[in-house]
């Protein structure tokens, strides 16, 4: 059998067409493929360890959280902290930014996590998934929550590992979008999907139609059409965000997540979520829009902040921005 592509290999390779590089960034994301390695059989193994169900308290967003989301966290925490790469880390779990302890070296980048995305699926055995989002650090030798409320265009790399029915680990640098696959005989991430370009235009929407009492007029009238007779679209909603927007990745269509009436800023974490995966879109000739404006262009204020969110497909995301803005206002 030919020997594939490792993740190792193709860091190295890529590190190589930069011949300045320290290698500190290459070495920060192998500690983090270690980290989703463990999570992973975490997660195929989370009904046998007695680690399914609510941990018995609720995180920063006042939701329950649940056995795994913590394990899931500290298992992050611990892999990444040590390697001298980071400065301070934040995770969607956690009130406050995590410096790193004092007894290891710190270095030149931070990075926010979600690290269990879609936990009220945890317990049904339904895919769920760690997102990332990495930034340079600032230069002043007090990290701080201001090296974090950057917006989304400034990330260096953004990923996320989908536990589905292979686990996979997607990921930008900002050079395209590359795709590995879990090969868990081996224990290593394999090249599966190089260079992944999302269809300009897709069949599938997904949104949380439980929520459609609370929309605003600009969502009922753009799913109206998309339901309405001639259209070609049919609705997918897994709500782990990180399993819609893979599936609309490679199948190409559009996920929504918008303000509503209830939630005046949507649902989602722009740090934790929206960010990582708008750069992803992009990179694969997607859009990812807040409804009002492009979502890596919005200056975060603080660091749970919510954002509305509409991404996908380039022309899918357009026409659904297109109804947002006249039939809002
Ligand atoms: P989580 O990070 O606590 O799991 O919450 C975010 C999840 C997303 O994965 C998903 O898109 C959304 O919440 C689903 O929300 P809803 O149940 O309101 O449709
Ligand atoms: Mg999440």
């Amino acid at each position: 059998m030919p020997v594939g592509m490792t993740l190792t290999k193709f860091l190295h390779e890529e590190q190589r067409r930069y011949p300045s590089s320290s290698g500190s960034f290459t070495a920060l994301f192998s500690d983090l493929v270690i980290a989703a390695k463990i999570i992973s059989s975490q997660v195929r193994r989370a009904g046998l360890g007695g680690i399914l169900g609510a941990a018995g308290t609720q995180n920063v967003h006042g939701e329950e959280v649940q056995k795994l989301d913590e394990l899931a966290n500290d298992t992050f925490i611990r892999t990444m902290e040590h390697g001298g790469h980071l400065s301070a880390m934040a995770s969607e779990e956690m009130d406050d930014i995590i410096h790193v302890d004092s007894k290891y070296p710190k270095g030149n980048y931070v990075i926010m996590f979600d690290p269990l995305d879609g936990s009220s699926n945890i317990d049904v055995n339904i895919s769920v998934g760690t997102i990332f989002s990495i930034l340079k650090a600032g230069k002043g030798s007090e990290v701080t929550v201001k090296d974090f409320l950057k917006p989304g265009v400034e990330q260096v790399c953004a990923g996320y590992i989908l536990y589905g029915s292979s686990t996979m680990l997607v990921y930008t640098t900002g050079h395209g979008v590359h795709g590995f696959t879990l090969d868990p005989s081996v224990g290593e991430f394999f090249l599966s999907h190089e260079n992944i370009r999302i269809p300009e235009k897709g069949k599938i929407f997904s949104i949380n139609e439980g929520n459609s009492r609370h929309w605003l007029p600009g969502t009922s009238s753009y799913i109206e059409k998309v339901k309405s007779n001639g259209s070609e679209k049919t609705a997918r909603y897994v709500g782990s965000l990180v399993a819609d927007f893979h599936r609309n990745l490679l199948r190409g269509g559009v996920f929504l997540y918008p303000a509503d009436k209830k939630s005046h800023k949507g649902k989602l974490r722009l740090l934790y979520e929206a960010n990582p995966l708008s750069f992803i879109v992009e990179q694969a000739g997607g859009a990812a829009s807040t409804g009002d404006e492009r979502v890596l262009d919005v200056v975060p204020g603080e660091l749970h902040q919510r954002t509305p969110l509409i991404i996908g497909s380039k022309a899918d995301v357009e026409e659904a921005v297109s109804f947002w803005k006249t039939a809002s206002v």
